[in-house]
This record gives C-alpha cells, sequence and structure tokens, in this order.
C-alpha cells in the first residue's frame, strides 16, 4: 500500500512512518520543505520517499498526489505550535486551511479515491466547563486561539468535501502527546530540555515556565500514532474522534515527574512571555467512542514516555 504523510519530518510524521515501516508492506511517502530539519528521520530515510511540497503551494499539492496516487493519506502538515499562532495568526490560518484545502483538491483532480486523515486538536474545544468533562465529541467547540479556530476549519471542512464529494475523510482529534523528537517550544519538552541542560551543567539549577496550573490529558506520541493508522483502518469515512487518555494531570505534576526522574534539584520562577492571552485551563478526553471502533488502547506508561524524552534530550545535547 502506498501511504502518503504530509509533514512527516515533523514530530508526529516521523513517529508514523516508523510505524509503517515496522509493520512491513508499505511504501511511504512524505511531503518535506526545502528548508525543513531532517533530524527526526535521519535514520529512516533511505527507507522513504520524500517530496519537497509547501502545501501552500496548490500546482506542487497537486503534482505531489497525481505523482503518488497513494491509498492513504495523513494529512500532518501544519502550523502546530499555539502560542505561535498568537503571534502571527494569519500564518497558522492559511497554512492549516488553505494546505488542507489544497489537499482536497488536489485529491479531487486527482481522481483518486484515498483514505485521508485529518489531524484534529483537542484545542477546538478550547474553553469547557469543569460539568462537562470527560469531553466526548459531542461537546461544543469553543476554540480559545487562532490555532484552535485551524482545527475547527480543517475539521468541518473535512466533513464538507466528505459529504459534497463523498471523499473519504476521517478525523481525529488528539489531546496532547509527547515523547521524543517533540520540539522544545512544546511544555514537557521544554522542561526535559531545562533539566536535561542543568543535569549537564549548561545552565543554573533554575527552570523557566509558564502556567503550571492548566490540566491537560497527555498520550506517548506512539500510542498516538498507532491510533492515526487505525482510524482508517476501522473507523467510518464522514466520522470523528476523540484521542485521549482519559486522564487529566496539572502541568506542575508533569514537571516534578520529569525534575523526579532526573533526580536534581531545582528552581522554579514563572517567565509572563510565556503565559498566553486566553489559555485553556481543563482539557481531558474520553476517547470511549474510538475504543469501540477500533479496540484502540493506550500502551505505553507516561513515566516511560517522559523517561524517553529526557533520553532524547541527552542525546542531543553534548
Ligand atoms: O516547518 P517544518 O519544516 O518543520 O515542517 C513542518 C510541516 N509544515 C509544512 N509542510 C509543508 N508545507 C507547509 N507550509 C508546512 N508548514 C509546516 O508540518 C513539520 O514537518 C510538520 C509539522 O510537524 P510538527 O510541528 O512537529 O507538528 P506535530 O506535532 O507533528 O503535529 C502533526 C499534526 C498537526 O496537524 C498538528 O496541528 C496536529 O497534529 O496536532
Amino acid at each position: 500500500m502506498k501511504i502518503l504523510i504530509t509533514g512527516i519530518s515533523g514530530f508526529v510524521g516521523s513517529h508514523l512512518a516508523e510505524y509503517f515501516l515496522n509493520t512491513g508492506a508499505h511504501e511511504v511517502f512524505g511531503t518535506i520543505k526545502w528548508r525543513s530539519d531532517r533530524q527526526n528521520i535521519l535514520h529512516f530515510q533511505d527507507k522513504i520517499t520524500l517530496v519537497e511540497c509547501d502545501i501552500k503551494d496548490a500546482f506542487a499539492m497537486q503534482k505531489l498526489v497525481q505523482g503518488v496516487k497513494p491509498q492513504q493519506i495523513f494529512h500532518l502538515a501544519a502550523q502546530s505550535y499555539v502560542p505561535f499562532s498568537w503571534s502571527t495568526p494569519q500564518e497558522t490560518i492559511s497554512t492549516n486551511i488553505i494546505g488542507e484545502v489544497n489537499l482536497f483538491e488536489a485529491v479531487r483532480s486527482a481522481r483518486i479515491s484515498p483514505l485521508i486523515h485529518i489531524a484534529g486538536s483537542s484545542e477546538e474545544y478550547g474553553m469547557v466547563k469543569p460539568d462537562e468533562l470527560p469531553i466526548t465529541e459531542q461537546n461544543p467547540l469553543r476554540p480559545l486561539s487562532p490555532y484552535g479556530v485551524s482545527k475547527v476549519a480543517q475539521d468541518l471542512l473535512g466533513y464538507q468535501y466528505f459529504k459534497s464529494y463523498g471523499m473519504k475523510i476521517i478525523r481525529t482529534r488528539a489531546f496532547n502527546h509527547t515523547g521524543p523528537r517533540r520540539g522544545e517550544v512544546f511544555v514537557t519538552s521544554n522542561f526535559a530540555k531545562q533539566v536535561v541542560e542543568v543535569e549537564k551543567k549548561k545552565r543554573e539549577p533554575v527552570l523557566r515556565v509558564g502556567n503550571l496550573d492548566a490540566v491537560r490529558d497527555f498520550l506517548d506520541v506512539r500510542d498516538v500514532a498507532r491510533a492515526y493508522a487505525l482510524a482508517l483502518e476501522k473507523g467510518e469515512p464522514g466520522d470523528f474522534y476523540n484521542i485521549a487518555s482519559g486522564k487529566g494531570m496539572k502541568i506542575r505534576e508533569i514537571l516534578d515527574k520529569i525534575v523526579g526522574l532526573a533526580g536534581i534539584k531545582i528552581q522554579i520562577e514563572q517567565d509572563p512571555s510565556r503565559l498566553r492571552p486566553s489559555d485553556v485551563e481543563l482539557l481531558i478526553g474520553s476517547a470511549e467512542k474510538f475504543r469501540k471502533k477500533t479496540g484502540w488502547e493506550p500502551e505505553i506508561p507516561f513515566e516511560r514516555t517522559l523517561k524517553d524524552l529526557l533520553d532524547y534530550w541527552r542525546s542531543r545535547i553534548a
């Protein structure tokens, strides 16, 4: 089977590619931008086919889809960082929304009928009331960031192209995920990197942090990659599914776990530049619908995820 992953050099894309390479019998294609950092895919780059393509370029997307003619497409390329969507909302909106429209139109013009996965996010739910927990797919969408709005639009475009043209689109709304290769701007990776810098005497034992009171539902990225593959294997075209652990954790608890695993003493300092104009306080999801449909369960304990994340930074920092 030919599998196309947009954003293959990103955090989830690289793990999903490895998942398919390990399960075998697949030809994996992935998009990359000419300036993309290839660090995440260096160790298996020779086993996949990389195509340079900016998803905002409609013509390049047409050429890509027409050339590969994939049976499955995982659309992961995006501006994925919530704080960046505050500073440059235009970039987030155009990459995430126009990029997806370009993909759908490219599939239509190639006259192929692949299964397509759209990676939504728990940020689509945004403001959630305490009595709405755990969040099911029926919860109202009240996004609180330009990123959240872009993901709602991606989600609804998936619905519209399914209804209008019968395209086999399956949408997921993944809650937070982390693990090795997580970009350093993301909270768990940022803490782990700072802790390893302290271990390696590259910084004073002071950690700079943002909002520690937000509650999030965290999964290991490898469980999420497996969930995405299952979504296309067993999910219903036109439908959408939460991917979540069902457990909430304060960011402060995660920080304590990372510091505990490293076994060092550290002082915590709040950095106002890391606070958001409006933050989502509580995100805990229910993946009941997805479990029932696919049999998926998260398998990797969070302690192992954090340990692997610390080891990842230990291998990156000299
Ligand atoms: O910016 P780069 O060179 O790191 O490439 C990123 C790629 N990307 C693009 N590719 C083609 N054309 C664009 N205009 C474009 N803009 C960004 O998407 C990178 O390889 C990938 C995103 O990877 P990460 O930022 O690591 O995100 P992650 O966590 O893998 O998220 C995957 C999906 C996204 O749709 C998120 O919004 C969702 O899952 O949570």
